[in-house]
């Protein structure tokens, strides 16, 4: 944690109010988290990354988001989305041909899974690809794919055979110098803004069939399971929000005074500040456990959904106080709890909305 700590400090603290504001990609500060070795830290030395485990990169990634939650989200599809189900799903050379390069942040990575009229239901998606011969053709239009524009390798999702439903999706490996891959608008957002999101178009984009991540049909399945990993990283960024909120909270309850006296000393605050200290706890234990048992390599869909959803909340509940216990300063941008609060939103989003948690959970449940 030092190491990530040491990072923050030299190139996310004091920054990410600049990136909020003129929406850029921080390119030098992702080259310096490469650098840091940060690019692949629960991926295994032999394929480039630091050989850590689930929870010192979940850490890591909450440590980031509580500087900046848009770099963090960087961080987190690209390493839960992207070079994860490689690890888990790649064959040999797939892993040292497209992990290597993430893991060591020489590329970036792009998960395409949503499209305009398939974002909770994923088997609705239009995208095809055609076996020709020893390659596929894919035709398909992706939607809302963060760090799009900025990525080197892309895992698509399309479907080799739309009549099986769920069962007919399958999962590529596609570069992005691949003639026929092309970004759309990108996205201008109410948070994370300088995480790049934008729409892909793959244009009779020709694949080997040996980039192929799985075999035909797997890919829902590998979309689950990642997701079951990504949705544990984005309760981490939540958890980061939530902390940032709180430590600036507590900060300006001790020195704003008002009745001649710290504002902190009105119960009214304090209690918010009990509550808001209260959930973070619980929801970065949620985290936690979720990493925990992923590096144990259980079963863990419930406990991610758990963590999301509970993490997710508590970081747009905490954001909310923050601003509230802060009054007109929080809400005028000389500050960064508007940008806590924006932030926050999409993680009830991304990655599965808390309504898709709720299904999740309550379907392993019952
Ligand atoms: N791990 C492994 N397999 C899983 C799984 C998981 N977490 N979840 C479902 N499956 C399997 C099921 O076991 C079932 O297998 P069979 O084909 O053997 O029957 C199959 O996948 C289909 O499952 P299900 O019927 O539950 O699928 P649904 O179409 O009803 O979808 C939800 C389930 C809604 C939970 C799923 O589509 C989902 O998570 N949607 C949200 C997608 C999302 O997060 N989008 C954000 C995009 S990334 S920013």
């Amino acid at each position: 944690m030092r190491r990530v700590q040491k990072f923050v400090d030299a190139h996310v603290g004091g920054r990410a109010d600049r990136w909020d504001k003129t929406g850029k990609f921080p390119v030098e500060a992702w080259r310096s988290l490469s650098k840091s070795g940060l690019a692949g830290l629960p991926i295994p030395r032999k394929y480039g990354g630091a050989g850590e485990d689930v929870l010192s990169y979940v850490q890591a990634v909450e440590e980031i988001s509580k500087a900046s939650a848009a770099f963090g989200v960087t961080l987190a599809v690209h390493v839960s989305l992207v070079s994860q189900p490689l690890l888990w799903f790649g064959t040999e050379q797939q892993k040292m041909h497209y992990l290597k390069p993430l893991a060591l942040g020489r590329q970036l990575g792009s998960f395409c899974l949503t499209e305009p009229g398939a974002g909770s239901d994923v088997s609705a998606m239009e995208s095809r690809a055609t076996q020709k011969g020893d390659s596929y053709l894919i035709n398909g239009h992706k939607y809302f794919i963060v760090n799009a524009p900025m990525a080197g390798t892309y895992l698509v999702f399309a479907m080799t055979d739309k009549s099986l439903g769920h069962r007919g999706i399958s999962c590529f490996i596609v570069d992005r110098n691949i003639p026929g891959v092309r970004i759309g608008r990108v996205f201008d957002k109410m948070g994370i803004r300088s995480s790049q999101v934008s729409e892909v178009f793959f244009d009779d984009v020709r694949v080997p069939a040996e980039n192929m991540l799985g075999r035909p049909g797997d890919g829902f399945k590998i979309a689950m399971e990642t997701l079951d990993c990504g949705r544990i990283s984005i309760a981490a960024q939540a958890v980061g929000i939530a902390q940032a909120s709180l430590e600036a909270a507590i900060q300006y309850a001790k020195t704003r005074v008002q009745f001649s006296r710290p504002i902190g000393d009105l119960q009214a605050i304090r209690w918010m500040l009990a509550d808001m200290a209260t959930e973070i706890e619980a929801a970065r234990l949620l985290t936690y456990r979720a990493a925990y048992l992923t590096g144990k390599s259980k079963k863990h869909t419930k406990e991610a959904s758990m963590a999301k959803l509970f993490a997710a909340s508590t970081a747009v509940h905490a954001a909310r106080q923050a601003l509230q216990i802060h009054g007109g300063y929080g809400y005028m941008t000389d500050l960064p709890l508007e940008r806590y609060y924006r932030d926050a939103k999409i993680t009830e989003i991304y990655e599965g909305t808390s309504e898709i948690q709720r299904l999740v959970i309550s379907n392993e449940l019952l």
